[in-house]
């Protein structure tokens, strides 16, 4: 028998009989390794710890450490839980079931719709298998062959067919499951020791709405149950968070199906909380030099013509509308309008940095899958502006905008993000301007500007802007899922495009820069994001409801209305429950409606003009004057404290 020889990571190398298996190697180095080992990687292509080498190879024990094995820990998963489900329902025909990012799922087509309570039957067999320590094997079979066996099986006819090459794996699950898989496996159930099932949905074959709907399981699972446990008590604060949940609780905002998806309606008392953050952003940008201006949210399909919109932004855009002898299209961007702001007139290099900004409003064709709340809409509102200015000043000009952020989120109380420097794809040239110089330019001065601040990025191919490399600021939820909120961009495309100048020193037209920037963000996802990091409990300055006056009794209803009087003239925003209900129950909505402080007042606070305060976090805080209270709560209100 001949032999091959193993080369291990650490260079050493070993040599074995051919037909020796990844599961052997690991256990002639140690047994603790064996136990731990998950899968394996050949010659860096995952491969099952039960194959037989074939040929020399560089051989790594992937275990419990290392992301790609929990993928494929994942999808062995996802195998067990088919497995089971056919068990129970052997009418059922299988789709796909792959790992994903927090977990796996499966597509099944079956007649009748999967229950709650079949996900527990499902979980209890999947358990049951598990403990049978069935293996996973993986069988060659012949294309022509495979065809015939599931020829009354559409889908696995249609994955085999697009399969190349003339033979496809399958994989078995001890003796009575088999499905059509790539690979690869742990070598038995044995080693999936944690999982769980989570929810059922819809989802068509291939993510295409032509094609059949099928029923799709979610599970996860982890290398052990602690793992799991810690994300299951995630998930559930998750929920509790979900800004589309409290969205509805607290009378936020609401989604009409008559309006559409992604379209969502203010309702009160989220426009109080939008109206505070547009004018907090409005007012530091004053503070900051920024002009602040208004634009049509359309213009002519023309315009992203000249600007670049259509030829790399077109999907991503509304479809135009036909309007006498004019196509008008709805604006995915503000830009081009703010670049017309800024050729208006004649620019001198003294007029430099121009700073044009405007909350405003653009639509985008975001697909209807990805949809969600206020977070991903399809109609939303940036604080956005764009800042003409000489290539000198585009460092300095960055600089402030950082600043900017950082002070916005001090004060809104966002303390975890991260920076990411978001690049284009050289290879996708339909989707950014094609420039090498230009992108190579705009790129290097990005790192300058954050090296020079000393500040930590990841890099992001394939997350430019269409025109240029953005820096962008990321937050994550609570699940750890990161979006965009600031974002700060180089520009040299657009002022090309629009043919932009101003005079310089030299009494010559030279060309600005544009640096287009959100600071905080649009704001749909802004507060979205708000909403799900106080749990709905805003602080005082944003609050939409600062204070409610809550009478014992109808005879105080008169004394209440004068304390209201009195918080409104402060410009605080108050409200009064005038309800003939018992305090307790008044108490406990306006508790749960998250507003801060709850003002008490009964006969005695009446005759000694107070109020007994209570605290949405801190309960009971004793009686005061009224006017003490309302200077107290003007206080946090204008110097927008985190504190009450
Ligand atoms: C900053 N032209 C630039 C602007 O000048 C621009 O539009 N940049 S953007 O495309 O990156 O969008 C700015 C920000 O809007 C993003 O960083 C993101 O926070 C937010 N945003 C983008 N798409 C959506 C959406 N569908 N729903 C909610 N917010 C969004
Ligand atoms: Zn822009």
């Amino acid at each position: 028998m001949s032999s091959l020889t193993v080369t291990l990571p650490d260079g050493s190398k070993q040599s074995v009989p051919e037909g020796t298996r990844p599961i052997d190697v690991a256990k002639s180095i140690s047994p603790r390794l064996a136990a731990d080992a998950i899968v394996a990687r050949v010659n860096g292509e995952l491969f099952d710890l039960t194959r037989p080498l074939e040929t020399d190879s560089q051989l790594e024990i992937l275990t419990t450490k290392s992301p790609d094995a929990l993928q494929v820990y994942r999808h062995s998963t996802a195998h067990l839980l088919a497995a089971a489900v056919l068990e129970l329902y052997p009418e059922t025909q299988l789709g796909i079931g792959p790992p994903t990012e927090t977990g796996f799922y499966y597509d099944f087509q079956r007649e009748t719709k999967f229950t709650p309570e079949d996900l527990e039957k499902i979980e209890a067999r999947m358990h049951e298998l598990q403990a049978k320590n069935l293996p996973f094997e993986r069988k060659l079979t012949e294309k022509a062959a495979g065809l015939e066996k599931y020829k009354n099986d559409w889908m696995k006819r249609e994955l085999i067919q697009e399969r190349a090459g003339d033979v496809f794996t399958e994989y078995t699950l001890g003796p009575n499951f088999i499905d059509f898989c790539r690979g690869p496996h742990v070598p038995s159930t044995e080693k999936l020791k944690a999982f769980k099932l989570l929810s059922i949905a819809g989802a068509y074959w291939k993510g295409n709405e032509k094609n059949p709907q099928l029923q799709r399981i979610y599970g996860t699972a982890f290398f052990t149950p602690k793992e799991l446990q810690d994300y299951l008590n995630r998930l559930e604060e998750a929920k509790k968070r979900d800004h589309r949940k409290i969205g509805k609780e607290l009378e936020l905002f609401a989604v009409n199906e008559l309006v559409g998806a992604g379209l969502p309606l203010w309702l009160p008392k989220g426009a109080t909380v939008r109206r505070v953050l547009e004018e907090y952003i409005l007012e530091k940008e004053r503070q900051s030099g920024y002009q602040h201006v208004y634009t049509p949210d359309l213009a002519k399909v023309d315009l992203y013509k000249t600007s670049g919109h259509w030829e790399h932004y077109h999907e991503d855009m509304f479809p135009p509308m036909d309007l006498e002898t004019e196509q008008m299209v709805l604006r995915p961007m503000n830009c081009p309008h703010h670049i017309l702001i800024y050729k208006s007139k004649m620019r001198s290099y003294r007029d430099l940095p121009v700073r044009i900004a405007e909350l405003g409003t653009m639509y985008r064709y975001e697909r209807s899958g990805v949809l969600s709340g206020l977070s991903r809409v399809r109609c939303m509102t940036l604080n956005d502006a764009h800042i003409f200015c000489t290539p000198d000043q585009i460092k300095d000009e960055f600089t402030k905008v950082m600043q900017l952020v950082e002070l916005a989120y001090k004060d809104l109380g966002i303390k975890q993000y991260t920076y990411r420097l978001s690049l284009r794809d050289k290879a996708n040239t339909a989707k950014y301007v094609a420039n090498d110089e230009m992108w190579t330019l705009a790129e290097r001065v990005l790192r300058e500007a954050m090296d020079s601040l000393q500040l930590p990025y990841v890099e992001a191919p394939g997350e430019a802007a269409f025109y240029g490399p953005k820096l962008d600021i990321q937050l994550a939820d609570v699940m750890g899922h990161e979006e965009t909120y600031s974002t700060i961009q180089i520009d040299f495309h657009l002022p090309n495009q629009f043919d932009l100048g101003y005079i310089a020193p030299d009494g010559r037209e030279h060309r600005p820069v544009m640096i287009h920037r959100a600071i905080v963000s649009t704001m749909e996802r802004m507060i979205s994001y708000l909403i799900e990091l106080y749990a709905g409990a805003f602080p005082v300055w944003l609050a939409p409801v600062q204070a409610i006056v809550l009478p014992i009794a109808d005879r105080q209803n008169e004394y209440a209305r004068q304390v209201l009087e009195k918080l409104l003239a402060a410009g605080l925003r108050a409200e009064l429950d005038e309800r003939s209900d018992k305090i307790n129950f008044k108490i406990r909505e306006a508790q749960l409606q998250k507003i801060p402080y709850m003002l008490v007042v009964g006969d005695r606070e009446a005759q000694a003009g107070q109020v007994a305060v209570r605290n949405r976090k801190h309960g009971d805080r004793g009686a005061v004057t009224v006017d003490d209270f309302v200077s107290h709560l003007a206080q946090l209100n204008s110097t927008r404290s985190l504190e009450e």
